[in-house]
């Protein structure tokens, strides 16, 4: 194509560019710092959990039970996990190299899903990030459909810590921040979309209700 031809196309606002993803409007920044590196591909710190009532399930061993790898099952259903509740939100940091864009996806969200018949067992949740944790980009995530694009969808797969930051062999739900546009990121939020997901609300009652996280891992880079 000609020079001038693109020229015109910009003009005209129809370029092949990707289009910039605006960020969140109104979305809240992080409370604190996220400074000790625990040295592993796993999230570093638990900055601020806010849970919807009555989800109350692994609040108690907070925040260990979201720092470090999955804890597989090997059938999901993994009960090292902390219930955000329909609603509620959680936010993590990473506190060494944090996530970092390469080729495809970048950081996996493992959730406590299982396989069902017809696919998995879903409690949806959107991803969001963040690298001076003011400025929020969410991933599209498709909660009263059929979950594509959230967390909580995939069962964990990875057998080991070391399988769970390599995307073929970790399960769980990846995310590319490519997506969003951002070449790295220090915090990832969860915000949780069971209830559009399940209208009815039966996944909303109890201590575990919701989003049940499990743990976060960066790719390494
Ligand atoms: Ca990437
Ligand atoms: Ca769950």
């Amino acid at each position: 194509m000609t020079r001038a031809w693109l020229l015109l196309l910009a003009a005209l606002g129809c370029t092949a560019e990707p289009s910039m993803v605006e960020p969140v409007a109104g979305e809240p920044a992080v409370r604190g710092r996220c400074d000790v590196d625990r040295g592993d591909a796993f999230v570093d710190c638990l900055d601020a959990l806010e849970a919807a009532a009555p989800a109350s399930f692994g609040h108690d061993a907070l925040p260990d039970i979201v720092l470090g790898p999955p804890a597989p099952t090997g059938a999901g259903g993994s009960l090292d996990v902390a219930s955000l509740g329909c609603g509620g939100r959680v936010t993590l940091g990473f506190a060494g190299a944090g996530i970092v864009d390469g080729d495809g996806d970048d950081v996996i969200v493992f959730e406590n899903a299982f396989a069902t018949a017809d696919g998995s067992f879903a409690e949806p949740a959107q991803v969001l990030v963040s690298d001076d944790g003011e400025t929020w980009f969410a991933f599209d995530c498709d909660a009263a459909g059929d979950a594509d694009g959230c967390a909580g969808v995939t069962p964990t797969a990875a057998h080991d810590a070391d399988d769970a930051s390599v995307v073929a062999r970790a399960g769980g739900d990846a995310f590319d921040l490519a997506a969003v546009g951002l070449t790295h990121a220090r915090w990832l939020r969860l915000v949780d979309r069971t209830r559009e997901h399940w209208p009815d609300g039966m996944w909303c009652e109890g201590a575990a209700a919701g989003f049940d996280l499990d743990a976060i891992a960066a790719v390494p880079r």
